[in-house]
């Protein structure tokens, strides 16, 4: 099958690829290196050193003898869209080309506006490039939990019976995001849903939590295939970021009351989630919505079992919580569902001791190039 990917260099996108090439399917990238350019710009070094993505998928035909196509360009320009699905002509598309911070998006309104172009165009992009394209094409786009935000009441996915006035009607969960991105991401979905509606176009959003991890089969097999992995406070999340404080030495920078819980999941299991989708694609006319995490935890649980797994490996991290950047709850009720890729046939990887000392033990490989002074969170709310 015939798999493209949008952000193909990123954190998710590049592991995304090696696996799928790996298990046989026809693999092509687009992405315009905004993660890269903006960290240069941004002084925000990733742990691992990368090489270019042509050099990565040079490296990965090199190890495997499997090739992968390259676009280095941008998705909000239809035409180069356009003329990848022309040549390519995916059966199914992976869209990760967006701007993926909740800080970065918070920063200015140069950084606002571009979160909200870059990602509502190339929504919008992609959805053209397939009803001139490819109609039959699965749009599988990444959504967010962070959509939901933390409500009172019980989170489905994505959808919601109400009964109102002795009546009933099927809506989209209600949604209320915690920061610019995640709104982007809200948006997305009202979008992809009017035109599912409106030209029968076969979509899957996932609804994914924060992942964790930077490890795949892939990357075990050469450091150099390593991911893009942050832990600075922009484009870090929160547990890649506890475990490179941890193994600075550096106390673990809870924000806040720490009490605030989101469904987390492994790399492993994102690529997971992305292929029992390729494998089980929505019907056309379908908006299929489906809640991509195996477990959740908040932020001091988090702390506590890096904590434990350093403390095997002769690190000693301490826990401070910081007066929180944010505006979120720190204590709310979190029960979301997530059914449906496990009746999928998910197997989740789960967060272990052994998990998180694998991940510990690859970063101490590059603690030369870890440096504290971007660690400290800077970007507010306010
Ligand atoms: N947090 C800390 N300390 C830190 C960093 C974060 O306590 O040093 C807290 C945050 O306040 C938040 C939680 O940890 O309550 C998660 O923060 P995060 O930075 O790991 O994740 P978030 O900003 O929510 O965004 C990440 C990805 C985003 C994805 C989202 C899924 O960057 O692309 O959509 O996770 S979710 O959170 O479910 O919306």
């Amino acid at each position: 099958m015939r798999v493209l990917i949008l952000g193909g260099d990123g954190y998710l996108g590049w592991p995304t690829a090696m696996a799928l090439s790996e298990a046989g399917y026809d693999v092509a990238l687009v992405d315009n290196y905004f993660r890269r350019n903006a960290c240069v710009e941004r002084d925000l070094p990733p742990i691992f050193p990368l090489l270019t993505l042509h050099e990565r998928v040079a490296l990965w035909q090199q190890l495997t003898g499997r090739s992968i196509q390259v676009t280095i360009g941008d998705i909000t320009n239809f035409d180069l869209l356009e003329r990848v699905f022309q040549t390519f002509k995916p059966e199914a598309v992976i869209d990760y080309a967006e701007q993926p911070s909740a800080p970065y998006s918070m920063l200015g309104p140069r950084e606002a506006h571009f979160t909200v172009r870059n990602n509502l165009c190339g929504t919008l992009n992609l959805i053209h490039a397939v009803k001139r394209h490819a109609p039959d094409c699965h749009i599988i786009k990444l959504g967010t939990m962070g959509e939901y935000g933390t409500p009172n009441i019980d989170i489905e996915e994505g959808w919601l019976e109400v009964e109102h006035k002795g009546r009933r009607e099927k809506f989209l969960y209600p949604r209320q995001a915690g920061s610019l991105y995640h709104t982007t991401k809200i948006q997305d979905t009202d979008m992809l849903w009017f035109y599912v509606r409106t030209w029968g176009m076969r979509v899957t959003d996932l609804m994914q939590g924060p992942v964790y991890g930077m490890i795949t089969p892939q990357i075990r097999r050469d450091d150099r295939l390593a991911t893009c992995t942050n832990y600075d406070e922009i484009f870090g999340t929160v547990l890649n970021r506890f475990l490179v404080q941890a193994v600075v030495g550096m106390p673990l920078t809870v924000y806040g009351k720490g009490q605030q819980t989101r469904g987390y999941l492994n790399l492993i299991d994102t690529i997971a989630c992305i292929r029992l989708a390729i494998d089980h694609p929505a019907a056309a006319g379908e908006l299929r919505i489906m809640n991509q995490f195996t477990e959740t935890m908040s932020v001091n649980e988090i702390a506590a079992r890096v904590c434990q797994a350093a403390g095997q490996m002769g690190l000693n991290p301490t826990v401070n919580h910081l007066v929180n950047p944010r505006k979120e709850a720190e204590e709310h009720y979190y029960n979301p569902t997530h059914n449906k890729l496990t009746a999928l046939g998910l197997q989740p990887h789960l967060l272990t001791d052994a998990v998180l000392m694998e991940q510990l033990a690859f970063i101490q490989r590059y603690r030369a190039r870890i440096r504290d002074d971007i660690i400290l969170p800077r970007t507010t709310w306010a």
